[in-house]
């Protein structure tokens, strides 16, 4: 097939290029932007879920998921449901699900950040105190993406940073259930779980409904329609991050199969045929070797027409002139993944500035992060590891600021505030500070 001649198709590039930035950037391009007509159906689709809660959530779910349900009760699923999937998975499946769920867990717990407070000489205590939030909503979603493991990722986090109730809403199109998801949400802890997808879920959880509690933040992936949805409620409550295709850069050093590095490549090509898979090697025999490996490998895939879309489209392998340009490339790509296939990765760390998830050694592929090597898979895209990180504990709690004054720290900290006030020619504010002076 012409899929299985992807290497012909495959970008290949190489720093030494008059055109290498202009094709890089083009390469790297991505709008996530969407359209007009878009973002008028997401505002009405929010405007009646406002207005009508319920009866709104059962019209649109009926229209747009094809559904034929005539109340929340048929879009809600109990505990007990949830469990009943759990019991039912063959025990492979379960015992599977069940270590990446534990490993997952060990792993969050590492991040937990504590209150902290410190006293100052005249007794006054300054100080931080972490809270969980009261309720995360969690958007899980459905056909062609439905992960479970996606369900741990978010999930487990909330649940580690002590938040009270995880709400879950996953689509159920043609009214198809996962069950592998449902048990999922029942290892990970989720609270209640309703089976509604899109901008009127998201609409749901930001503004609560009769039966769908209002949450505090929403996270987890989901179609235009969902980052869209996102974004306009992004204020009612928290967000995580508007999500863009997986990516994957792997630097190789030209010691690692070439098969093992086109797989990694693959790995992330078969999510999407928009995901974005790059290898940038010194080694100019090493790309040849990869594409060879590429070309071998793909007719054997199951996913090979997604995979020749997103390699041909947007997959590159690059060849540079040495390691400083090679990690120099990995900080302007910011990915969402690095795969540092070298002999000495500990050497990268103190060169690499931005990169979600760094998979270290020729041991580490990235398949292994996806599912239970116990960091989470939610990470920044598009570049934008430049300044977020991966979805964690912090995500889902806030700080406030602790300030306990002494009699003589308030007298001292009065005279500061007094001119400070005056100077914004707020009285109440000075007085209100003078009058804890000592005379
Ligand atoms: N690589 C995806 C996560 C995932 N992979 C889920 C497999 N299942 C995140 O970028
Ligand atoms: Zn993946």
């Amino acid at each position: 097939t012409d899929n299985a001649r992807v290497v012909d198709a495959i970008t290949r590039l190489s720093t030494a290029d008059a055109d290498f930035d202009a094709r890089l950037e083009a390469l790297l391009a991505w709008e996530g932007v969407s359209s007009a007509e878009v973002q008028q159906r997401v505002d009405d689709i929010i405007a009646s879920v406002r207005s009508r809660g319920d009866a709104a959530l059962v019209e649109l779910s009926n229209r747009l998921d094809r559904l034929a349900v005539s109340s929340m009760a048929e879009l809600t699923i109990g505990p007990a449901r949830l469990r009943q999937a759990y019991d039912g998975l063959p025990v492979e499946q379960r015992e599977a699900l069940a270590a990446a769920a534990e490993r997952i867990r060990l792993y969050h717990e590492h991040q937990k950040p504590g209150s902290w407070q410190y006293t100052e000489a005249d007794g006054t205590v300054l100080g931080q105190q972490v809270t969980p939030l009261d309720r995360a909503g969690i958007y899980v979603p459905g056909g062609k993406a439905a992960y479970p493991s996606s369900v741990l990722m978010n999930a487990i986090p909330a649940h580690v940073a002590g938040v009270r109730e995880i709400v879950m809403v996953v689509p159920t199109p043609d009214g198809v259930l996962n069950e592998l998801v449902l048990a999922a949400a029942h290892l990970a802890g989720v609270d209640h779980v309703f089976t509604l997808g899109g901008a009127q879920a998201v609409a749901a959880l930001a503004y609560g409904t009769e039966t769908v509690p209002r949450v505090d933040k929403i996270v987890g992936p989901g179609n235009i329609y969902v980052a869209t949805a996102k974004r306009a409620v992004f204020g009612q409550v928290g967000i995580d991050m508007i999500a863009g295709p997986s990516e994957i850069l792997v630097v190789s050093d030209g010691g690692t199969d070439p098969d093992w590095l086109a797989m990694d490549l693959f790995s992330q090509a078969e999510h999407d045929e928009d995901a974005q898979a790059i290898l940038v090697t010194w080694e100019g025999a090493h790309a040849d070797a990869v594409a060879a490996s590429i070309d071998k490998l793909l007719p054997s895939m199951e996913r090979q027409a997604i995979i020749a879309e997103s390699l041909g489209a947007r997959g590159a392998l690059v060849v540079c002139r040495d390691r400083a340009e090679a990690a120099a490339l990995v900080n302007r790509i910011a990915p969402e993944h690095l795969e540092l296939s070298v002999a000495d990765p500990e050497s990268w760390l103190g060169e690499v500035r931005h990169a979600g998830a760094i998979f270290m050694g020729r041991y580490t592929a990235e398949a292994l992060g996806d599912y239970c090597a116990g960091p989470n898979h939610v990470l920044p895209t598009s570049g934008t590891a430049r300044f977020s990180s991966p979805l964690g504990v912090y995500d889902f709690q806030k700080r406030s600021s602790i300030i306990h004054c002494s009699a003589d720290g308030a007298s001292a900290l009065g005279r500061t505030a007094s001119v400070l006030a005056r100077g914004e020619s707020l009285t109440a504010h000075a007085r209100s500070a003078e009058y804890r002076i000592k005379p």
